[in-house]
């Protein structure tokens, strides 16, 4: 029996990017452990990751190219099923034009490598492809807005902080490494918040906890701001490092502390007293990506972004507002002309989109690493949009919902098997992923892929390097900062013949302060404060039936064993279920079936009555099969937010109902 240890990086859509060591004994995964030397990783994985190979082992694995035959996706070899998408795709393109196919790509892998999967369309086309981002569009577009970049201070500056927000995160279940870092901070002496509408496993980290009636953080971030001005904590050179205070200072003053309080649905005092650790600080806040997931999402991101401003902590070590870290900074883009697309389909209305595209239609969809049917808003609506169209390839390592619609499924590599390179959304360290067992046969990496389909179809402009000198065309930037591909090896070795090196590459291009020049990155340098509410969201509930709940507020929060729409372990049994405040449903037992309704749609879940949940509110998992009616987007309405395109996913109201 052989026993290896391989080292690879997590290339999920998670902030933490862990460096992995994978225990190989006979080809097979016997164990999963984080890399103890990795700053971040610290020896420890999440369960999602550590559960991975028994996901890998599910019936769900593609193995072979899948086409659909009789109504069936049939096994087919390679060239088959390569020389059909071939012409098909050639085909589409002669008669109805490159706009005709659409690409679309969401988060699955991380890695920097996939963008080759958007160079082959632009090269074939330029054909149609998506914009906007559901994930993290508006925050993005906010700080874009207001700071000119959207990035963070070095993770571990959170150990300067006298006090740290989470501000609508829980990073026990979708950041985990933050964690020790939070504690440490913690154990210095750094006072932890959390404002939440909901109470989760995070919660207990918090020594000060706010519960703000869903999506009001905007009215709290001005009613913080409105003590600041009355208290004359207001940094003094804010004119001078601001744009826009005037106005701003007269949207904070339309109101009194009380009615910002009151709208924010938390106490007058309670306010006051996070407002006080703004005035003395450093305070850092780290804003979660769920509550920028709301028509006003935009809004309440840019108001976090001057509350920090003007408190004088952005420019301070221990201080920042930290949406995202940049994760492709370091990385050399592979198009380096601006594409002209001939279309483009808005992600969080990708159904309705989709169906209304005319002149020519949408006929050919291809799908790479991600799950839309589940995971965009209005399943009903993206599930019809992909089945009429005329063909559709699905990338994938599972037989996904969406996969099952399909004309071909590609068998790709797990993220086990993978071959990429790994910026984080979490932390400025780089990493490498290298496949740490062989695919199954049939399984043929994504690149490979696209080379050989290039072939087939002639398109010679489409790169035919090796992985490794995609990787190296990647790094070119940095190879000579200490970024190099060897580098990320661990220097490819110690010189004896050992194995590599512990490998923990941090991003050159990073500053450990963000804004340390004391200047942000908005073309005239000045922060651009908010100066105007976003109107206040459209939603609409069901009509009130006898037995039926008020409207409650969904959240679809990341849960500790789901990513997304992939599970470990047992995942959801054969339903999914929802958290309320037993007030909130009178006449119903813990663990009722239930109905969840929407104006959207309607379904089946287990009732978990929770008295640490605010009243108005009803919590499901992120993730669930739609195919067994257990996903949340059956619920939530397609809606864009006010900045980024963006899916407002959170504003929903639902009503529990009997069965
Ligand atoms: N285990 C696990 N980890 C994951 C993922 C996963 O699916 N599972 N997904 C990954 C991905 S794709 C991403 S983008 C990130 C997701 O990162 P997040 O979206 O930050 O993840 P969640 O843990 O769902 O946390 C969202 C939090 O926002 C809160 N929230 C919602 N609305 C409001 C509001 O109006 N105000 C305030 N103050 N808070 C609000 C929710 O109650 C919840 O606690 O995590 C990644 N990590
Ligand atoms: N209700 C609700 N819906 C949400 C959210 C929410 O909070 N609430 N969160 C939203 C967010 S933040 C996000 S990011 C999206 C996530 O939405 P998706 O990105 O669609 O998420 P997944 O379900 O993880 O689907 C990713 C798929 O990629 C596959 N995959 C993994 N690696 C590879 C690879 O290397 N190549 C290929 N081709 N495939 C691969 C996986 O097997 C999986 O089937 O969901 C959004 N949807
Ligand atoms: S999913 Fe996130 S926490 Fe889990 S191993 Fe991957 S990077 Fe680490
Ligand atoms: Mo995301």
């Amino acid at each position: 029996m052989t026993k290896t240890e391989h080292r690879t990086t997590c290339s999920r859509d998670c902030p933490d990017a862990c460096a992995i060591l994978a225990t190989v004994e006979d080809g097979r995964i016997t164990a999963l452990r984080g890399d103890p030397e990795h700053p971040v990783t610290r020896g420890f994985l999440c369960y999602r990751t550590s559960r991975f190979p028994e996901l890998a082992a599910s019936d769900r694995r593609v193995e072979r190219p899948l086409v659909r035959r009789n109504g069936e996706l049939t096994p087919v070899d390679w060239d088959t099923a390569l020389a059909h998408i071939a012409e098909r795709l050639v085909a589409i393109r002669a008669e109805s034009g490159p706009a005709a196919i659409f690409h679309y790509r969401s988060g699955g892998s991380l890695g920097i490598l996939k963008q080759l999967t958007d160079l082959f369309f632009d090269r074939f086309g330029p054909c149609t492809t998506k914009i906007g981002d559901i994930c993290s569009g508006a925050g993005e577009a906010a700080q874009l807005h207001d700071l000119g970049t959207s990035d963070s201070n070095d993770l571990f500056d959170l150990l300067q902080s006298r006090s740290i927000v989470l501000w609508g995160k829980n990073p026990a279940v979708s950041n985990v490494h933050l964690v020790p870092v939070l504690k440490r901070a913690a154990a210095g002496g750094a006072r932890l918040w959390l404002v939440d509408p909901v109470h989760h496993k995070s919660s207990p980290l918090a020594a000060r906890r706010l519960m703000p009636a869903p999506g009001r953080d905007l009215e709290l971030a001005l009613g913080i701001a409105r003590v600041l001005f009355d208290d004359g904590a207001v940094d003094p050179a804010a004119a001078e490092f601001c744009d826009g205070l005037p106005g701003y200072r007269a949207l904070v003053e339309s109101r009194d502390v009380a009615a910002w309080a009151r709208l924010a649905d938390v106490t007058a005092a309670d306010l006051r007293e996070l407002a006080a650790e703004f005035a003395s600080g450093p305070t850092a806040i780290l804003v979660g990506w769920g509550m920028q997931r709301r028509q006003r999402g935009g809004a309440i991101v840019r108001a976090l972004d001057a509350l920090c401003a003007i408190s004088g902590n952005l420019f301070r070590s221990g201080g920042g507002v930290s949406f995202y870290f940049a994760r492709r900074r370091a990385f050399a883009p592979f198009s380096d002309v601006s594409v002209d697309h001939p279309r483009t389909i808005r992600e969080p209305l990708l159904g309705a989109d989709l169906l209304a595209a005319q002149d020519p239609p949408v006929r050919a969809l291809w799908v790479t690493a991600g799950n839309p049917v589940a995971m965009l808003p209005d399943s009903a609506t993206v599930k019809r949009a992909i089945e009429q169209t005329e063909f559709v390839v699905v990338a994938d390592c599972f037989r996904t919902e969406t996969a099952e619609l399909a004309d071909v499924v590609l068998p790709v590599p797990t993220m086990l098997e993978d071959d990429d390179l790994l910026g984080s959304y979490g932390h400025h360290w780089l990493g490498e992923s290298r496949p740490v067992v062989a695919a199954p046969p049939e399984v043929r990496h994504e690149i490979t892929i696209f080379q050989q389909l290039a072939d087939r179809v002639g398109l010679a402009e489409y790169p035919r390097d090796t992985i490794d000198d995609l990787k190296r065309a990647a790094l070119r930037e940095v190879a000579d900062r200490g970024a190099s591909l060897d580098d990320l090896r661990g220097g490819g070795g110690d010189g004896h013949g050992g194995a590599p090196q512990a490998a923990a590459v941090r991003s050159p291009v990073a500053d450990k302060q963000l804004f340390e020049s004391g200047k942000v990155q908005t073309p005239n340098g000045k922060v651009q404060l908010i100066t105007a509410m976003s109107p206040e969201p459209e939603v609409t509930a069901t009509a009130a039936q006898p037995g039926a709940s008020e409207p409650l507020w969904l959240f679809s929060n990341s849960t500790e064993k789901s990513q997304a729409s992939q599970w470990a372990g047992k995942g959801l049994g054969s339903r999914t279920w929802v958290a309320v405040h037993p007030a909130a449903v009178p006449g119903f037992d813990d663990g009722a079936v239930v109905r969840v309704e929407s104006p959207t749609g309607t379904i089946e879940a287990e009732l978990r009555l929770d008295e640490r949940q605010r009243r108005d509110t009803a919590i499901m998992p992120k993730g669930g099969h739609h195919c067994a009616g257990q996903s949340a987007n059956a619920l939530i309405a397609a809606r864009a937010t006010d900045l980024g395109l963006g899916a407002a996913y959170l504003d929903c109201l639902v009503r529990i109902v009997p069965v």
